[in-house]
C-alpha cells in the first residue's frame, strides 16, 4: 500500500488537507501531487464540504518541489540527460493550481511554517491565506536558476506590485509572515499558538456563507484584471443575474428582513 502524503480530517463542513512529508518539509514528490489532486477532486464532488483548509505537517508548510525526487532531480554529471521541467510543471503543478483556483468552495491556506518555491505559490493560490507569525514565504526559484512557477509569475505582481514581485523573485529572500501581511500578499498573520483555532474559526465562517457567491466572487475578481470597466460591469450583471435566481439570495434577504441568521445551503 502506498504512503499517505495527504492527511484528511473533517470538522462539520470544513475539510482539512494536510501535506504530510514533514521530514522533507512537505516538498512535492509525484505521489503527493497525485494524492493532493485526488483529495481536492473528491472534496469538489462532495456536497457536504463547504470549505477546504490546506496546511502542512510538522514545522513547514511546503518547501516546493522535492529536489531529490528522481522525476525532477537533475544530475551534475557530464553527458547526463537533461530533465524537462516543463513536463513536470504541465503534468503536475498546472493541474494543481487550476484545481485550487476552480474549487466550488472557498479554499483557505493555513501556513504553519516555511513556504518555499512552489510551496509558497500553492499557498498564494488559495482564496485566503492565514499564516503563523513564525511562518515565512520564499520565492526560492532564483537560487537554483529557475523562475517563479505554480502561478507565481502571474500572482506575485498582482498581489504586491511589479517592483516588490521582482525583488522577492530575484533575491529569493525569506519574507516573514507579518511582512507578507503588511504587503497585502496574505490575508492575516496570527500568533503561532492561535493559528489552529483562528484557521478553524475562519474556515467555519466561510463554510456558513453563501458558497456559490464566494466562488463567483473569486471568478469575477480573477477575470476582471483582463477586462475593461464596461466588460467588468457586464460580467457583474451576468453573474448577479445568476446569483439573484439562486436559493441563497432568497434566504439571505428573507433572513435580513426577519432579523434572523441566514442558513445558506447552495453549493
Ligand atoms: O524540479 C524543479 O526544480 C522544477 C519545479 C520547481 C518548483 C519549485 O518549487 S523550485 C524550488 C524548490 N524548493 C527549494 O529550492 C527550497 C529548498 N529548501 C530550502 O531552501 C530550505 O530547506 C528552506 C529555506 C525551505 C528551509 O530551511 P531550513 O534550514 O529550515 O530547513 P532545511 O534543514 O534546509 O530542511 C529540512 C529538511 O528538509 C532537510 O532534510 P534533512 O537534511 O533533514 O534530511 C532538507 O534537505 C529537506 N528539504 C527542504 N526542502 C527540500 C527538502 N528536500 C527535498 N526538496 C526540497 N525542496
Amino acid at each position: 500500500m502506498s504512503e499517505s502524503f495527504i492527511l484528511s480530517s473533517t470538522a462539520g463542513a470544513v475539510l482539512t488537507l494536510t501535506l504530510n512529508r514533514p521530514g522533507a518539509l512537505n516538498s512535492f514528490n509525484t505521489l503527493m501531487h497525485q494524492q493532493l489532486l485526488a483529495a481536492l477532486n473528491a472534496a469538489a464532488a462532495n456536497a457536504e464540504v463547504r470549505c477546504v483548509v490546506l496546511t502542512g505537517a510538522g514545522r513547514g508548510f511546503c518547501a516546493g518541489q522535492d529536489l531529490s525526487d528522481p522525476a525532477a532531480a537533475p544530475e551534475l554529471r557530464p553527458g547526463a540527460p537533461a530533465t524537462d521541467l516543463g513536463v513536470l510543471i504541465e503534468g503536475f503543478y498546472k493541474p494543481l493550481v487550476q484545481r485550487l483556483r476552480s474549487m466550488p468552495v472557498p479554499v483557505l491556506a493555513s501556513v504553519n511554517g516555511v513556504a518555499a518555491g512552489a510551496g509558497a505559490n500553492i499557498a498564494l493560490n488559495c482564496d485566503l491565506v492565514i499564516a503563523a507569525e513564525s511562518a515565512s514565504f520564499i520565492q526560492a526559484f532564483s537560487k537554483i536558476g529557475l523562475i517563479p512557477d505554480a502561478g507565481g509569475s502571474w500572482l506575485l505582481p498582482r498581489l504586491v506590485g511589479r517592483s516588490r514581485a521582482l525583488g522577492l523573485a530575484m533575491l529569493g529572500d525569506k519574507l516573514p509572515a507579518a511582512e507578507a501581511e503588511r504587503l497585502g500578499m496574505i490575508w492575516q498573520c496570527v500568533a503561532d499558538e492561535a493559528l489552529a483555532s483562528q484557521t478553524q474559526a475562519l474556515a467555519e465562517r466561510l463554510a456558513a456563507m453563501p458558497t456559490r457567491a464566494l466562488v463567483a466572487t473569486r471568478q469575477t475578481l480573477d477575470a476582471a484584471g483582463q477586462m475593461s470597466m464596461d466588460e467588468a460591469l457586464s460580467a457583474e450583471a451576468r453573474l448577479q443575474g445568476q446569483l439573484g435566481a439562486a436559493h441563497d439570495y432568497l434566504e439571505g434577504v428573507a433572513a435580513f428582513k426577519a432579523k434572523r441568521l441566514p442558513v445558506f445551503s447552495d453549493r
